[in-house]
């Protein structure tokens, strides 16, 4: 039925009152939210499993993208936006006296992701579907999302999230108990033969129950709905008698009840690696159950089956896939691995080190002796393999099961088709370093995919206002093809185009600002810059040398409160992980000096400090449209590609970056000249490496103004800070400074001279952000998952792009 305001509203008040038994005027923002989305929902749940279908009929090939992180944040507006419902929503409400917003403020946060990499599994989700690809999502219902942040005295303090648990819950998943599978885990494994195979028989062993949960992810003006399947750990009815206790049961349950609060950090916990083996499994053996579905033989099931390893978390496939392969299937272990190696594809997505996942061959053994029998066999396979053709101590190096240890990475690496960077220094960084012994082993095998953003997400919806007037440029087509957003570019000199663009700016920081009142009590003025920070609190992001050089701008504006800056408003968003203590004390310090910054008077205001609690996906939307500068300040080669930073340039903010990550991109992309770049280059890092020659405290010694800002953390200049302040004093000192910080501290400050210099000119500023708004569309996440899909998948688009918008029907 054609979609109309009054059909809208009709169906609305029906549903209403089918549910609840009550009208509009009487209806809680809770109930008419969940009316809302099961509208919503019926109305797309024609198109999945249509959807469905067509993939069934074509006997498609479908991918599977294993991620023990997703974190789409809310989704109503999403699935209304590109459901073609948004504006008929939003006007049938106030029709009938309904604050959408407030509605939409009902839907928690799916937080079930740390950070960048969760979000990017989100962006590619919605991008696979407006796209029309084949691809499902694999991951964990975590019970409990990211904690949330609270401070206190300054301090990170952290919450449980019980998403599930408000009056919302999950509107948006439907519980599959029929698709459950039994995924086994401990005891010890025999192998018997029986007829000609080798029969794994388990003692021991615990059976758990893995139900799916699915979430309908919806594609921009397609009708194409794809699912992302995320797992839930609960106890087999038929062993129901084994757990009497609520602690028995827990035992079981926990598996999917938190999520690792750590990002670039590895868990170590045995609990971590039950998870993992916990999704990969479920995941796993439901592909191949569906694929015999509907299949004689399963000795090709790489032609119509893709799996993705999305970092080293899902690395498991591999050895689950070989599992099921030989030991149910009774393939050769030739032809298994032939299969295994043509289905995987593995993105590595740091090169930290403490990241790169490796687990105690005891712990394997006791979570699941049969994938670590199969890893092992594996690692065996390919030590004789490459024996007598390569240097002895290549492969050493390369080897699965090394130093007692299982390494994931390799694991990975050696059983898959292609493994693939997020940046081109990331993937270059990869090569000739991190995994550089396996470049030389499979050159083939490895490729760049430098990672997107999801423009409907972080332009239509967190900043309707500029989108507007781009419609007004361009019309509405690049809604659905974001490269047209490059013709941006031609009204570089019309007057009144910028002006419209630095009046929505203004809007955009006057709502933050009333946002900024309401949560700290703090007044900011929103014609002064507003440099943004948002990301995980991490030493190599270094927040730190922000804050240094926040110091310093304070120290002399003591000095002379008549100093000519321009004024700024510095603002930050940053969850540490809860064991990183040098992370937390990096929060105290800046919460302590935006304390002392935002209640002194006598520097006029000049400079504000706001630190907001609690980052997410929704703050993150609502920061981002009103940020003038981007702080991407990471120490070259650490950042493996960064999308905060895409997401700000999208929105007209001027970015401050090291040649780190995507940055280099984005460089290339908006010219030197529209972009403000400063600091050390990955081979000067590099150098520093190899000479040793780096040492803080002479910059500390000999630079005045570093002496200046680095004893104000230790000499009670910023209150309450006595062991924080001298925690870092002596990071940065005495214990050189990991990431370099006070060598890039001066050059910092150099480039932020600039940046004031250019604000003060407004007409430059907006051609400078118009640049950065037309050449952000180089890094839609449709471009980068259209790559994935041609270069590592080979699977083609299934469904007809809109054009004009295909209503979902009512
Ligand atoms: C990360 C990287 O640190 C980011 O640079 C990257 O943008 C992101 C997505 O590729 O992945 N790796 C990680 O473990 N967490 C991340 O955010």
């Amino acid at each position: 039925m054609e979609l109309d305001k009054t059909l809208f509203i009709e169906s609305f008040k029906k549903r209403l009152s089918q549910k609840y038994a009550i009208d509009v005027s009487d209806a809680t923002n809770s109930e008419l939210y969940d009316t809302l989305c099961s509208l919503v929902k019926s109305s797309y749940s024609v198109s999945w499993r249509q959807t469905w279908k067509d993939y069934l009929k074509e006997n498609e090939k479908q991918v599977y993208y294993f991620s023990i992180e997703f974190l789409p944040g809310k989704l109503l507006k999403s699935n209304l936006l590109n459901m073609g419902w948004y504006q008929l929503v939003i006007d049938s409400f106030k029709e009938i006296g309904i604050d959408f917003e407030q509605v939409a403020a009902v839907e928690p946060d799916m937080a079930l992701g740390n950070g960048g990499l969760g979000r990017l599994a989100a962006d590619f989700m919605d991008s696979l579907a407006s796209e029309g690809y084949p691809v499902n999502g694999n991951g964990i219902r975590y019970r409990y999302g990211l904690f949330k942040q609270r401070f206190v005295n300054g301090y990170q303090v952290e919450l449980p999230d019980e998403w599930l648990k408000t009056a919302a819950g999950n509107a948006w998943e439907i519980r599959r108990a029929s698709k459950a599978v039994t995924v086994t885990m401990g005891g010890h494994v025999e192998l018997v033969q029986k007829n000609g195979y080798l029969e794994p028989i388990y003692k021991d062993a615990t059976l758990i129950k893995a139900v799916p949960y699915d979430v309908g992810i919806v594609g921009y003006h397609n009708q194409h709905v794809n699912t992302l399947r995320l797992w839930s750990a609960e106890i087999p009815e038929a062993v129901e008698s084994c757990y009497p206790t609520i602690e028995a049961r827990r035992q079981i349950e926990d598996i999917t009840t938190v999520l690792y609060p750590d990002d670039s950090n590895e868990a170590g916990r045995r609990l971590r690696l039950k998870q993992e083996y916990f999704f990969v499994s479920a995941g796993v053996q439901s592909i191949i159950r569906h694929y015999k579905k509907y299949h004689e033989t399963i000795d090709q099931i790489s032609q119509r089956v893709a799996i993705h390893i999305n970092d080293t978390h899902p690395a498991m496939c591999v050895a689950e896939f070989m599992r099921i392969l030989l030991d149910e299937e009774h393939l050769s272990w030739e032809k298994a691995w032939e299969q295994t190696v043509k289905t995987m594809s593995y993105t590595n997505h740091t090169i930290m080190a403490e990241a790169l996942e490796t687990w105690d061959i005891p712990l394997l053994n006791e979570i699941q002796p049969r994938i670590l029998q199969i890893v092992a066999e594996i690692d065996h396979r390919f030590v004789a393999h490459l024996a007598g053709k390569m240097d002895g101590q290549l492969i050493e190096r390369t080897r699965i099961i090394s130093g007692g240890k299982v390494h994931m990475a390799h694991l990975a690496v050696i059983g898959s088709h292609s493994t693939n960077g997020v940046a081109q220094l990331h993937t270059d960084l990869l090569k000739s370093d991190v995994l550089r012994d396996f470049y030389t082993l499979y050159p083939e095998r490895f490729n760049n995919k430098t990672n997107g953003i999801a423009l409907r997400r972080w332009l239509q919806l967190a900043n309707p206002e500029l989108a507007a007037i781009i419609d007004q440029k361009l019309g509405r087509n690049w809604r659905q093809n974001a490269c047209q957003l490059q013709q941006l570019q031609q009204y570089n000199t019309d007057e009144q185009f910028l002006k419209k663009l630095a009046v929505v700016k203004l809007h955009n920081k006057q709502r933050l600002a009333k946002l900024i009142e309401e949560r700290t009590g703090v007044t900011v003025d929103p014609t002064a810059i507003f440099d943004v920070q948002i990301k995980r609190l991490h030493a190599y992001k270094r927040q730190l040398l922000n804050l240094l050089r926040i110091i310093k701008l304070y120290l002399d504006l003591k000095e002379n409160p008549d100093l000519a800056i321009v004024p700024r408003v510095f603002i930050f968003g940053a969850k540490a992980a809860p064991s990183y203590h040098y992370a937390k004390s990096i929060i105290k310090c800046i919460n302590e000096t935006a304390a002392l910054i935002n209640h002194d008077s006598t520097i006029q205001g000049k400079i504000k400090v706001i630190f907001l609690e609690n980052y997410d996906v929704s703050l993150a939307e609502q920061i981002i449209p009103a940020a003038d500068i981007s702080e991407q300040i990471s120490t070259a080669s650490k950042e493996a590609s960064g999308t905060s930073n895409m997401k700000l340039m999208l929105n007209g903010a001027l970015t401050v970056a090291t040649l780190d990550g995507a940055n280099v991109e984005i460089k290339e992309q908006v010219g030197a000249d529209n972009i403000f770049m400063f600091g050390l280059t990955k081979q000067e890092v590099y150098r520093y490496y190899q000479d040793h020659s780096y040492h803080s405290l002479d910059y500390y010694h000999h630079n005045l103004v570093i002496h200046r800002v680095l004893d104000a953390l230790i000499d009670g200049t910023i209150p309450n800070i006595a062991a924080e302040g001298h925690e870092i004093f002596d990071s940065l000192t005495y214990l050189n400074d990991d990431y370099f910080v006070l060598r890039d501290f001066e050059d910092y400050l150099r480039i932020q001279d600039q940046v004031d210099e250019t604000y003060r000119d407004q007409k430059k500023w907006q051609q400078m952000s118009l640049i950065n708004i037309a050449k952000a569309c180089h890094f839609s996440s449709d471009i980068t998952v259209k790559k994935y899909a041609s270069e590592i998948w080979q699977v083609r688009s299934v469904a007809q792009k809109g054009g004009v918008n295909i209503g979902y029907p009512l």
